[in-house]
């Protein structure tokens, strides 16, 4: 399998050149992580059925040696069963599930709504051809003319970044969301970070943002796969009078997620929460 190390991938990308797609964006990583070089099969929006030569209407999709694999969870599962002694994407199911989990929240919290704070600038960098089908497809999905639903983002850019908050705690524990070394978990939050990226005219989170330094490192991995010349900065993000902090500084973060060491490390905030209302 995989002739000359060399597994094809079909890209969704803007005028640019840079891909938008989170999916596709994961699955640059995964095959990279796994060792393989990328036929790379360029293209937009439409015409996907047609450049697929009617496989699939949706991307990601990847050419093994002739064998096709749809869906990005689907090429992940495919390039760890059949490559398993190049390192694992998903090291453990439980691993799988947590992804799917932490997935679900970013998407909700983050990917969604910087699709609707960076919609009308979305379509205005897709390749011309692409205009049409982009406003009217994402006119449907978000129920609002792209102008619209991206007018005032700069009042809704504060919020989203703060709702990162677990990231950043997840990340001030561990190198990478995969532990000591990247892995899919990694791979698939990146990826909606580079969608951002991709289409963020405006910065979406703070130069001084802790998250910086996980997307830094993950951007220069695999030879800097994340520093397409296509892509926007993603921090610089000014906090205007009014706003909200962009992230949590300096805590306190409570019981939940600070550790018990005895007495000592629980004092101040004993004696915060006990002190008398009066006094
Ligand atoms: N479940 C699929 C979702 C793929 C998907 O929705 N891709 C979008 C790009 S983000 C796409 O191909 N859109 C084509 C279109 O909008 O016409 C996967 O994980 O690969």
């Amino acid at each position: 399998m995989a002739k000359d190390n060399k597994i094809t991938i079909y890209d969704l990308a803007l005028s640019t050149g840079a891909t938008i797609s989170p999916f596709v964006w994961a699955t640059k990583y995964a095959l990279a992580h796994k060792g393989f070089e990328m036929d790379i099969v360029p293209g937009g929006f439409t015409g996907i059925l047609e450049r697929t030569g009617g496989k699939s209407e949706r991307l990601p999709a990847i050419v093994d040696d002739g064998k096709w694999v749809l869906d990005s969870w689907g090429i992940v599962e495919y390039l760890d069963e059949t490559y398993p002694d190049r390192p694992a994407l998903i090291p453990h199911p439980g691993i799988a599930v947590l992804t799917r989990a932490l997935d679900t929240w970013f998407w909700g919290a983050a990917v969604g709504p910087w699709m609707r704070c960076y919609c009308k600038d979305y379509r205005d960098l897709s390749v011309p051809e692409d205009h049409e089908y982009v406003t009217s497809t994402r006119e449907n999905m978000l129920g609002s003319t792209l102008e619209d639903m991206q007018a005032g983002r700069e009042d809704r850019l504060p919020g989203i970044s703060l709702a990162l908050e677990p990231l950043r705690k997840a990340l001030y524990e561990a190198k990478w969301l995969g532990g000591e070394e990247p892995n899919y978990a990694d791979y698939r939050i990146l990826g909606g970070f580079l969608f951002t990226a991709s289409v963020a005219k405006i910065p979406a989170l703070a130069d001084d943002d802790p998250l910086r330094d996980w997307v830094d490192r993950c951007f220069d991995l695999f030879g800097g796969l994340g520093r397409h010349p296509g892509l926007f900065p993603l921090f610089g993000l000014e906090q205007r009078e009014g706003d909200p902090d962009p992230w949590m500084k300096g805590g306190p973060w409570g019981g939940q997620a600070k550790r018990n060491t005895g007495p000592e490390s629980t004092r101040a905030e004993t004696e915060a929460i006990t002190k008398s209302k009066a006094g």
